[in-house]
């Protein structure tokens, strides 16, 4: 009798059809031979073996260097399941149109089968899936990111207890690329990428759309967002979790270097991309960090702003999509130094300044977590870490001012959903372009992000001790297209605010979109700003802000009825308050 995985193998073996099926067992030994074998077929190329041994670049086909989400689908029975944010098919015709791009792709080709764990393996809150493809990249950067091997296998034994991924490279062809999720039966098929997000199956399609769609329906939440510690002088650690858009600043926060390290301030990194919280006994929010690694996006990484990630990044690291120098060091726009002599570009060509970036704007690392210096003792707690403040934000050059508090926690979940943010490289498409996304779950919410606020108002009541929820802005620009706040180590400044407001200790002053710090009460010394910038960064201007909301319950008009009441409600007394005080001002 074959077990359900062997059954689920069999059957994508007869759909594929490769020449050789090879179970992983995520072993040191096993991760040699397949980096061998993509060094022999020229995927990667092995960089300077003394300043950074055991890493390796990987050059992608330029059609395929960020997720796709114009191909990307939910595939739910019923079209309003998915909701107007996602892309739609019926579980059927998804399957109809995949699987004569899946029907013999793997001809000529070895299928792996990598089975991975995601959180800590001891953790009641972690979960197991199964990817197979075709591609020992993938394969390798699931090592990095996921537990992946023996322990996850032993703990599928014989139960159908795993999420499938079945992923084929397909030729790597633009018009044959899918990224397919079926919620109903927790079942994932991407078709004709190697990106990351794409390919990478217990990411963003497992641990964020799929795992989002479970956590609904059991009660706890699968969200975009970093987790960190913030230790103060008396050595005691208070954890938060942001949720930025991609691209915009998660990772960079999580690894910060505290400009308020003399002061006793410093900050561990628990995760940088996703979060799974529950409600743990004690009533605190608790979070895991699914992942075991980072997928760094690597421009504007440097010395300054990021130095654990630098330090992290010195072995053990595969790079895809940077330049290389001449000495086979990895190099890209940002990093702090000029462009070295011989520097070949992320296409593999000979680099000039009238080619435009070296590294592709999207170019990242993939590095294992426990390599940071400033990994958290606990990160790899099977309880989690518990939460006490959630932290929203985005890259707005105008408007939003450089932190805020709600006023409660449905306030707080208004907020979320009333994000927006200037667009990124993470993903193909214009750049720069403002859009809207709640909890920057736009590109990861498994299910009708109506039904997702729902949820999201109904876990606050269960937390005996909520945590407080913020939003901040460190992308506020000045006339001359300037960046107001210096950003990255100096973001510990508003954590600190935030730490206070949790501890009763700051104090604060109410505008109409909730609480801004006092006059005082940010810990600015030892930092170069002036007053009116303070002032600039800190400014709710009431009109621009009216015209926001007119602007988010028109956002709020695709989801219909759906919508919440709360959501709505919270809308209104918004634009009540700002009323006020555009007539007071009078
Ligand atoms: P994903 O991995 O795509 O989810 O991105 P992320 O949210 O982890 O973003 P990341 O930290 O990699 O930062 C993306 C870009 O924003 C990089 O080019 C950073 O240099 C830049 N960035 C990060 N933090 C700040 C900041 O505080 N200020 C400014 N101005 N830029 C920042
Ligand atoms: C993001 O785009 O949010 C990322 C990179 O973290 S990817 O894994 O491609 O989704
Ligand atoms: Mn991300």
């Amino acid at each position: 009798m074959s077990t359900p995985l062997e059954k689920w193998v069999e059957e994508s073996a007869r759909l594929t059809q490769p020449d050789k099926i090879v179970w992983c067992d995520g072993s040191e030994e096993e991760n040699s031979r397949f980096l061998a074998g993509l060094m022999h077929d020229g995927i990667i190329t092995e960089l300077n073996e003394t300043t950074y041994p055991r890493c390796y670049l990987n050059r992608r086909n330029p059609n395929d260097v960020a997720r796709t989400e114009s191909v990307t689908f939910i595939c739910t029975s019923k079209k309003d399941d998915a909701g107007p944010t996602n892309n739609w098919m019926s579980p059927a015709d998804g399957k109809a149109r995949v699987r004569p791009i899946l029907e013999d792709s793997m001809k000529g080709r070895t299928m792996f089968v990598a089975p991975y764990i995601l959180g800590p393996q001891n953790s009641p809150y972690s979960r197991v899936g199964v990817e197979i493809t075709d591609s020992r990249y993938v394969v390798a950067s699931m090592r990095i990111m996921s537990r992946m091997g023996k322990a996850a296998m032993d703990r599928i034994g014989n139960s159908d207890n795993f999420v499938p991924g079945l992923h084929a490279l397909a030729g790597v062809n633009p018009e044959r690329r899918f990224v397919m999720h079926f919620p109903e039966e927790k079942l994932i098929w991407s078709v004709g990428s190697g990106y990351g997000g794409n390919a990478l199956l217990g990411k963003k399609c497992f641990a964020l759309r799929i795992a989002s769609w479970m956590a609904r329906s059991e009660g706890w939440m699968a969200e975009h967002m970093l987790i960190l510690g913030l230790e103060d002088p008396s050595g005691k650690v208070t954890y938060m979790a942001a949720a930025f858009p991609s691209a915009c600043g998660k990772t960079n926060l999580a690894m910060m270097v505290s400009a308020l390290e003399s002061q006793g301030y410093r900050v561990w990194t628990v995760g940088d991309d996703i979060a799974w919280m529950h409600i743990g006994a004690d009533g605190t929010l608790r979070a895991i960090n699914p992942e075991n690694g980072f997928f760094g996006v690597a421009p504007g990484t440097n010395a300054q702003t990021n130095p654990n990630v630098m330090a992290a990044l010195r072995h053990d690291t595969i790079f895809t999509n940077v330049a290389i120098s001449g000495a086979r060091e990895p190099w890209w726009e940002g990093i702090g130094t000029p462009p070295p002599p011989g520097l070949i570009d992320w296409k593999g060509e000979p680099w000039s300044p009238e080619k435009g970036p070296a590294a592709h704007p999207n170019s990242r690392y993939t590095v294992p977590a426990r390599q940071s210096p400033s990994i958290s003792a606990h990160w790899e707690d099977p309880e989690g870490v518990p939460i006490s403040a959630i932290i929203f934000g985005g890259r707005r050059e105008r408007l939003a001012p450089l932190v805020y508090e709600s006023r409660s926690w449905q306030h707080g979940v208004f907020v979320g959903a009333t994000m927006a943010s200037e667009t990124t490289a993470a993903t193909t498409g214009a750049v720069g372009v403002p859009r809207r996304d709640p909890m920057a779950m736009i590109p990861f919410c498994g299910y009708n992000m109506a039904d997702y606020f729902q949820h999201w108002l109904e876990m606050g009541p269960k937390i005996k001790h909520p945590p407080k929820i913020f939003h901040v802005n460190w992308f506020r620009k000045d006339a001359s297209g300037k960046f107001l706040w210096p950003g990255y180590g100096e973001n510990v400044r508003v954590l600190k605010w935030m730490l206070d407001r949790i501890e009763g200790r700051a104090a604060a002053t109410e505008t109409p979109i909730g609480f801004v710090p006092a006059p005082g009460s940010l810990t600015l010394d030892g930092l170069a700003i002036s007053r009116p910038v303070v002032d600039e960064l800190q400014r709710v201007d009431a009109h621009d802000w009216s015209a926001e909301a007119e602007a988010t319950a028109k956002f709020f008009e695709i989801f219909g009825d759906r919508l919440p009441a709360e959501i709505r409600s919270e809308n209104k007394a918004l634009q009540d308050r700002l009323h006020r005080t555009t007539v007071a001002a009078k």
